[in-house]
């Protein structure tokens, strides 16, 4: 009894202070299978039958002690460690980010941003959809029916036709997704598309994958008055050109009517090109940036709406072309390359979202 008293005592000082490493020796040693509480429990069989029942009680109420001991010393420790982790690696969420470590931000991003930014303060939200899209809602739907020449221009790309026998397409433009909404939501509607489109069409001004964003405005009595104010506006928001001229030209879409494109005065002086004019009238000119029209009836027809009761226009324009002009980047593949290097030159700071009350009339970072 007095041994295994001095047993109990001797191993529970021990554990007191032990770290896990010891707690885990301390155990194997008492209680593993050559451990001394274990050979102490063999050896119960030996003694006389009188004295085996109190011995092995008493050995087991060590064993218990000694268990226990060890289980809540080893959870002490455990949570004094997860403790030391959690103070140690806290983050100051009130810390400014390091510049270096946040990337640039990408010309194409930067510009939906920016685009995005002017629609918004003008009341219209962002919409997204599939990039696969069916043949109805990217043609069909648009008054571009099979056999339009238009489906040829587009130089789409077909996906093998499915068990339906349907054919599905990559998206030609970001349109089908201003079919869908208007399929699913009842005007008024004001929402702006920005995209991936693709045409199977690769050259030197030409990708198979590019990005547009799209527009589209419907409600009781929109009229071409909204239109011209809403896409001057933005022109000019844009290229931060206060009097930045803008012309409608007449134009001819499937699904507007009518319809017009839009150009913006530059000059032209010495091969170079500025956005606006200058004082030398000599030097000036227009360059085209936009589409645009009142939505066909049949357009509004085909998803739904009363076209004697709602109205809209539409627009489209390239986000390539768009970031090539402001940003003075000459060359459409560059966009594509992922040459880091190219990336730190035409890049934004990822640290401000732009925003139209900060203007955007900065270069690149
Ligand atoms: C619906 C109704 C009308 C979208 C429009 C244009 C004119 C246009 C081109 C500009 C350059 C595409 O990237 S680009 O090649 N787009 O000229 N897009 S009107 O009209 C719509 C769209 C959807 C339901």
């Amino acid at each position: 009894m007095e041994n295994t008293d001095r047993l109990r005592d001797e191993l529970l000082a021990r554990i007191a202070v032990a770290d896990l490493g010891e707690l885990e020796d301390i155990r194997v040693r008492a209680l593993g299978r050559s451990g001394r509480i274990t050979e102490l429990m063999k050896g119960i069989g030996a003694l006389p039958a009188d004295r085996r029942r109190v011995a092995g009680q008493e050995l087991n109420r060590v064993k218990d002690a000694v268990a226990g001991a060890i289980e809540q010393r080893k959870t002490g420790l455990e949570a004094e460690a997860l403790d030391r982790r959690l103070a140690e690696d806290r983050v100051d969420v009130t810390l400014p980010v390091r510049p270096e470590a946040a990337g640039p931000v990408h010309p194409i991003t930067q510009t939906i941003d920016e685009m995005v930014a002017i629609f918004c303060e003008m009341g219209f939200t962002v919409a997204d959809g599939p990039h696969i899209e069916t043949d109805f809602n990217n043609f069909t739907a648009l008054n571009i029916p099979p056999e339009h020449p238009a489906r040829q221009d587009h130089d789409t790309f077909y996906l093998a036709p499915g068990a339906d026998g349907t054919r599905r397409v990559l998206r030609t433009h970001t349109s089908p997704v201003q079919i869908r909404t208007m399929m699913a939501q009842k005007p008024p509607i004001r929402i702006v598309v920005p995209g991936r489109t693709f045409r199977a069409d690769h050259d030197a001004t030409h990708s198979p994958m590019f990005h547009q964003i799209e527009g589209l405005a419907i409600g009781r009595d929109i009229h071409m008055g909204h239109l011209k104010g809403c896409l001057i506006e933005f022109c000019r928001a844009f290229f931060a050109v206060d009097d930045l001229p803008v012309r409608f030209r007449p134009s001819y879409f499937p699904f507007t009517e009518p319809s017009a494109e839009v150009d913006i005065g530059c000059t032209r002086e010495g091969g170079g090109l500025a956005i606006g004019r200058s004082e030398d009238s000599t030097a000036a000119d227009w360059l085209e940036i936009l589409g645009c029209g009142m939505v066909n009836p049949r357009v509004l027809e085909n998803c739904g709406i009363d076209p004697s009761v709602w109205q809209g226009f539409a627009f489209g324009l390239g986000i390539e072309r768009a970031a090539m002009l402001k940003y003075g980047i000459p060359d459409l593949r560059t966009f594509y390359e992922s040459d880091i290097r190219w990336l730190r030159h035409y890049g934004f700071t990822a640290l401000e979202s732009p925003s139209v009350a900060a203007g955007f009339a900065g270069g690149g970072t």
